[in-house]
């Protein structure tokens, strides 16, 4: 008896202890410097998606993994935000001539792929966009380069025009592989698909490298 009491006590303990430990992190305001480099801000970024800033209802918003994986997914906005945080300094350039630099906070595709399970023919990321926007990546740069699906810039979460409630961060490749608001990740088989601008010209490779077209 005097034993069982001591565990429940003991459990108490543990179990308070843990939760008054756990960070709670609230929406903060934007930051303009990470460990001593200077940010640009969500501000300076010039807005011309195919059909304007799309507005998500997260309510009745899911990201889902489909294609060629062995269990196809589908998360809620709160599930994707409560797996492992990343971090990553990251600059955008767009084709039109300007480049943004952002600390960029979200979560790795490849820990998504790798749960819904990897079928050996995939060798192509396809992602889809509420406002009928797609672009792709090859696989292997998505898992080599821990590639994020961002939900907030600078501290603060993506605002709508930004691409809430994620934008992927596809570093080292021209603004047009910079989906935002995904709804959708599919592995393919099609290393020849052609997104948006992609099918409109644009290079598939996007490399900031290489060239910006065809
Ligand atoms: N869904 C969606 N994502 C998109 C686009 C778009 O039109 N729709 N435009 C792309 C382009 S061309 C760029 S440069 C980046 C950043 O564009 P922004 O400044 O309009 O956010 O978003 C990319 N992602
Ligand atoms: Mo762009």
């Amino acid at each position: 008896m005097k034993k069982l009491f001591f565990i429940v006590i003991l459990s108490v303990f543990l179990i308070s202890g843990c939760t008054s430990n756990n960070i709670i992190t609230l929406n903060g305001t934007e930051i303009n410097n990470y460990n001593g480099t200077r940010l640009d801000s969500i501000n300076d970024f010039r807005e011309n998606s195919i059909k304007g800033p799309q507005t998500v209802n997260i309510d009745n918003y899911n990201l889902k993994i489909t294609g060629l994986v062995n269990n196809p997914l589908t998360y809620s906005y709160e599930e994707i935000l409560s797996k492992q945080v990343y971090k990553k300094l990251v600059q955008i350039n767009c084709v039109e001539g300007w480049s943004v630099k952002i600390l960029w906070e979200g979560i790795l595709i490849k820990e998504l792929l790798e749960e819904a399970g990897i079928k050996d023919e995939a060798n192509t990321v396809i992602f889809y966009a509420s406002d009928g926007y797609s672009t792709s990546l090859p696989l292997n740069y998505v898992l080599d380069n821990n590639i994020l699906l961002a939900y907030k810039m600078n501290n603060v979460t993506l605002p709508a025009e930004r691409g809430y409630p994620f934008q992927l961060v596809a570093e080292d490749k021209w603004g047009y592989k910079w989906i935002k608001w995904v709804t959708e990740i599919e592995l393919s088989d099609n290393s020849n698909y052609e997104g948006y601008w992609e099918s409109r010209g644009y290079n598939n490779n996007a490399d900031l490298s290489g060239s910006k077209f065809n």
